[in-house]
């Protein structure tokens, strides 16, 4: 009876909440006004509207252009769960007052902001003085003085592209005429086109005439994007309450995606580098049970000579699902198992959701609650919920005495021997009331996550779930993250989790959730991850073979392909279906198999490199062909709009075979003057041309940029013999180019003292040269073993304990200015991650 009286309740709000939601239709909406007084600040101005409300435009950085709007005039606490970095600049603006419009500049070149006063505008102009963005006169900043909601329009031309916009289902590259939500979502096998999901970030990048800009709209609440479709002379976005707090992200003089995406990873925050092993194959389904079979399927891997560095352990190693427990039945001997898997060259990975059993007997829950951890009710009872555990309490992830509680519950874990967490379940999902089946067929049931009037405490800003639903995963992420970096300061941690927002990266691996086992789901892993990529988020992939439901042997070897150079290589499926190991599928299949994960255990340096470029700039390691060539207008374009290939860094083209039966495919090799290698045949394709290739079933096609040298090993079964490898180039000949490389032990911070080293190859006519930067970590050099080249090596790096700096004013011909700032980027970023 209560239980239904609660359900219809629930109801009745998300019924209120959905009228609210196409707010563009429904709610009452004002204009925000004219201008009607001017207050001037060291960064910008403080605008008082005509409707009320008031309005911060500041330069926040010197490419990044703050809009700050308070509907009711009155601003919160500056406070972001996405904002990283604090150690920002202070711009000083000048502002001129004209009549009818305000113009703040900066006092060096730079872009341009412009305000009419008659109705409020807002105008970016880039330092050549081209426009960049502007308000849509005729539909002017408004709010909605009784709900608080609010909304901004831009115009846009319908050539316009925008991509990012973090995890979105949607099968094209592009976002433009598509209208987004972000409200954190478990959609179990999801079709195509599905929104939301299970992702928030509210960032774009947007793309006209080769021209890059970025706006992110920091908001945690249900905000919405509609990028053309409802008018496509304009875009529009909005949230039903909260400010209208937005990032125009000018893109810098040249205005180019890789500088828009440099700003929001330094404002978000970029994915540290992880440890090396976790960027090997990794081996999951729901789930392994008992521990024989754990051991059956590492032993599996080595005997069958397939590398592997990853086993994951998901719901039902728990007690009843108790997170922090063992089912004693089927893992006897916790310790025992993962000592015996580390020694074979495993690392554990455990699943942990948030949902705590409630349970008296149980010492978790008891903590909890006597802690006053748990999310309280409006009327400030424990919150209660179904999920696997049955009736659970859930931590506050946005209280940080919550956070430092339940961080330190992994410790027994560590010390048992585990080596990462997956966060799953942190949308938060719940289960639907009275017993219906977890998972219906209804995607967006409102009643599968909290309601949204339980209390939050919003690290000191109190609100309700409405407010801080899409931070939920996120700052559980966060959680296991600092407790990680707390209890084993020495070892880079490694999370993974199914839901975030803005800024998740600097926290955890971020996989795509319960995808299906379908032609059409593997090709979506283009468009998403590509775009999660652009969104700043580094670390992704998506579950290899589709999660819900079994794959037939050629899907899965071609799916295998796809993801074997993803950032996350992971394979996984559901619960009570086939075996998904590499050598399911009969001893053909396993050879094919095989020969794509040696394939990534190849080009490891490469893509730990990449990781490491990651961190420094904020570049993608998996992107879309328009990041590298934004000025070839055919990459971002439409109709050929290039989602069925991408690339690794700037070097490396990945053309996987995506439909049945193929084996042939097209390919478009970018940019006019370039020229392209293939990997496995050695012919050569001009850039800016399609070509058909062959792409026989036990092949992924790849291509090397003519100039590039790739960093490449043996065959190794894990990334534990990676130390012994000799390290090989491939270096793709015939045009002059510079390739760089980084290489450190793959674990721990002891980097930043020493241990680590920067090779840089230069390309010409008939030479190779090769200069390093840096210190030794005991890693072998590009050798005489290598299979494809054997450059003569010249030891350059000093080891020992010297300075960096004295080290670099040692060898100025080996870098002289841009490896000292590349220090100083590192050692700042490094700062940041412990300040
Ligand atoms: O309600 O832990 O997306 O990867 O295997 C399902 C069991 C809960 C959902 C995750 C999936 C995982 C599964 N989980």
């Amino acid at each position: 009876m209560i239980q239904n009286l609660r359900r219809h309740l629930l109801l009745g709000l998300f019924f209120l909440f959905s009228i609210v939601l196409p707010a563009q239709v429904n709610a009452v909406w004002r204009t925000a006004g004219n201008v009607v007084g001017v207050e001037r600040k060291t960064d910008g101005v403080v605008l008082t509207l005509s409707s009320g409300a008031r309005v911060g435009v500041t330069f926040f950085d010197l490419d990044v252009v703050r809009v700050r709007l308070a509907p009711r005039g009155v601003f919160e606490r500056d406070f972001s769960y996405a904002v990283w970095s604090r150690d920002r600049k202070t711009v000083a603006a000048v502002v001129r007052e004209a009549r009818d419009r305000i113009e703040i500049t900066t006092r060096v070149e730079g872009p341009k902001i412009v305000i009419t006063r008659r109705p409020f505008l807002v105008s970016v102009f880039d330092a050549r003085g081209q426009l960049i963005v502007e308000d849509d006169r005729a539909h002017p900043a408004a709010v909605d003085l009784e709900s608080g909601a609010i909304e901004a329009s831009k115009r846009r031309d319908h050539l316009e592209m925008y991509y990012g916009f973090g995890e979105k289902a949607f099968n094209s590259l592009s976002r433009h005429n598509q209208r987004m939500v972000m409200w954190n979502f478990d959609t179990y096998g999801y079709p195509v086109g599905l929104d939301p999901i299970y992702q928030s970030v509210p960032f774009f990048i947007a793309l006209w005439q080769g021209k890059a800009y970025g706006v992110f709209f920091d908001n945690t609440r249900r905000t919405y994007f509609d990028m053309g479709k409802t008018d496509p002379t304009r875009y529009t976005f909005g949230a039903p309450g909260g400010e209208l707090n937005y990032y125009v992200f000018t893109g810098g003089k040249e205005r180019t995606p890789q500088k828009v995406l440099e700003d929001y990873t330094l404002l978000t925050g970029r994915t540290p580098l992880p440890p090396l092993w976790s960027l090997g194959y990794q081996q999951s389904r729901w789930s392994y049970y008992p521990a024989s079979r754990v051991r059956e399927i590492a032993r599996g891997f080595r005997e069958r000579k397939i590398p592997a560095d990853v086993i994951y352990l998901d719901i039902d190693y728990m007690d009843g699902y108790r997170v922090f427990t063992w089912d004693r039945k089927g893992f006897p001997d916790p310790p025992k198992l993962l000592r015996d898997l580390r020694e074979d060259g495993f690392r554990t990975v455990l699943i942990i959701d948030p949902g705590v059993k409630v349970d008296e007997k149980y010492a978790v829950y008891r903590e909890g609650r006597a802690g006053n951890y748990f999310h309280q009710t409006a009327d400030g009872k424990e919150f209660q919920s179904r999920v696997w555990p049955g009736v659970c309490a859930f931590p506050d992830f946005t209280n940080r005495r919550a956070r430092e509680w339940f961080g330190l519950l992994h410790r027994k874990h560590l010390d048992e021997g585990v080596s990462g967490f997956w966060n799953d379940m942190n949308e938060p999902a719940t289960f639907p009331p009275d017993g219906l089946p977890p998972q219906p067929d209804i995607y967006h049931d409102p009643e599968r996550t909290f309601p949204l009037t339980v209390r939050h405490a919003g690290d000191g800003q109190p609100g309700d779930h409405a407010r801080y639903h899409n931070v939920y995963g996120m700052q559980m992420a966060r959680t296991t993250f600092e407790a990680l970096r707390k209890l084993r300061p020495d070892e880079r941690p490694f999370v993974l989790t199914r839901a975030g927002y803005a800024g998740v990266q600097r926290y955890a691996a971020v996989w795509t959730g319960d995808n299906a086992p379908s032609w059409a789901h593997l090709q979506l892993t283009i468009p998403m991850l590509t775009n999660m990529g652009v969104s700043g988020m580094a670390f992704v992939g998506a579950d290899v073979g589709g999660f819900s439901g079994n794959a037939s042997a050629e899907l899965y070897a071609r799916w295998l392909q796809a993801a074997a150079l993803t950032p996350f290589f992971r394979s996984h499926i559901g619960k009570d279906l086939q075996d998904r190991e590499p050598w399911s599928y009969g001893p053909g299949w396993e050879k094919i198999n095989r020969r794509t994960i040696e394939l990534r255990y190849q080009l490891l340096p490469y893509i730990y490199s990449l990781f490491h470029e990651h961190e420094r700039t904020g570049a993608p390691i998996m992107r879309p062909l328009w990041f590298n060539y934004p000025e070839a207008v055919r990459t971002y374009t439409t109709p050929a709009n290039f989602d069925e290939q991408y690339m690794i860094g700037t070097d490396l083209l990945v053309a996987p075979v995506m439909s049945p039966g193929e084996i042939k495919r097209a390919v478009y090799f970018p940019s006019k003057g370039a020229a392209w290698i293939d990997w496995w045949t050695g012919a050569r394709y001009v850039g800016d041309s399609t070509k058909e290739i062959d792409a026989p079933i036990d092949r992924l096609p790849i291509f090397i940029r003519a100039g590039a040298s790739i960093p490449i090993q043996p065959i190794v079964q894990h990334t534990g013999e990676m130390a012994h490898a000799p390290l090989g180039l491939v270096v793709a000949l015939g045009a002059a180019g510079q390739s760089s490389f980084y290489q450190d032990s793959g674990e721990g911070y002891a980097t930043q003292r020493n241990g680590w080293r920067i090779t840089e190859v230069t390309q010409n006519a008939n030479t190779i040269r090769l200069k390093h930067l840096g210190y030794e970590a005991g890693r072998p050099s590009p050798s005489s073993n290598s299979p494809v080249l054997q450059p003569s090596l010249k030891k350059s790096a000093p080891t020992g304990g010297k300075s960096k700096t004295s080290y670099l004013t040692k060898t100025p011909s080996v870098c002289a200015s841009s490896c000292r700032s590349r220090a100083r980027a590192r050692s700042r970023s490094r700062n940041e991650e412990q300040g």
